[in-house]
């Protein structure tokens, strides 16, 4: 007999809000230019800097590929490691500031999990501060207490698209990924979760549109709410709403 469902596993940056264009691309900028750096991402750039996940690798890859003339600092682990504590101060404060909302669905389906007992967890690439300031800004300062394991950041060396960050949530939780299922934004994400053997939902965003995400069990372009509602972008069932009897019958098919 084919498992029960027992946990949903959120990614967290343009899955559970639209974080990367408006909020993390401008707490980076906030902090070049308070280091008095003359870097600015666009928004266009910042779509290419988006295939390196996590903020200081992120970093990095700029200065490899698209400012190659800038002199690095000696210490250069620790100029990186400080423009990325500026950013995340940024961040912070702005998700405290309730700047960006939780996208569409997702507070529904996650009370509605909660309701009937299925289990949360987080797997993200993102700083732990992060998640605790855009979780408790958009759901309540109790909502981290909802999520049994909060997989953040540099927990694992490995980043996605590396599986290490959903296996390490799975192996906390005791489950295996036979029970569980993903929900993902990007490209990166679903091979990560693909990679740990999870089913994993899409909903796309401004950025991952046009990402490949062969294996989801559906793409969507979000959620959905009753009466307002999701597109199918790929994949053979019709649902115009993300909710948990959907998610179920995703899981079994
Ligand atoms: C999210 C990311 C993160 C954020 C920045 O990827 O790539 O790097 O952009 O976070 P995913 P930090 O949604 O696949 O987890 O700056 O805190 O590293
Ligand atoms: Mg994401």
């Amino acid at each position: 007999m084919a498992n029960e469902l027992q946990a949903l596993i959120f990614d967290v940056d343009g899955t559970l809000a639209d974080t990367e264009r408006d909020g993390h691309r401008v707490a980076f900028n906030a902090a070049f230019a308070e280091a008095e750096l003359d870097w600015v991402w666009s928004e266009v750039l910042y779509g290419e800097l988006l295939a390196v996940t996590g903020g200081k690798e992120r970093i990095r890859f700029y200065l490899e590929k698209f400012n190659t003339d800038f002199e690095k600092p000696a210490q250069f682990d620790e100029f990186v490691a400080s423009l990325h504590a500026a950013k995340t101060r940024h961040f912070v404060a702005m998700m405290q500031r309730g700047e960006i909302p939780l996208r569409p669905g997702v507070e529904r389906l996650i009370k509605e999990a909660r309701a009937a007992k299925i289990r949360l967890a987080i797997s993200t690439t993102t700083t732990p501060a992060n998640v605790e300031a855009l979780v408790s800004s958009t759901l309540g300062s109790e909502a981290m207490q909802w999520f049994e394991v909060i997989a953040a950041g540099d927990i694992v060396p490995a980043k996605k698209p590396a599986p290490d960050i959903y296996d390490y949530a799975l192996e906390k939780m005791g489950l295996q990924a036979d029970q569980c299922i993903a929900f993902e934004d990007s490209r990166n994400g679903i091979l990560s979760s693909q990679a740990a053997k999870l089913k994993t939902i899409i909903t796309v965003n401004g950025y991952t549109s046009e990402d490949d995400f062969s294996g989801a069990v559906i793409v969507l372009d979000q959620m959905g709410e009753p009466g307002a509602s999701c597109k199918v972008l790929q994949g053979d069932i019709d649902v115009t709403c993300l909710d948990l009897a959907v998610v179920r019958k995703l899981f079994q098919a």
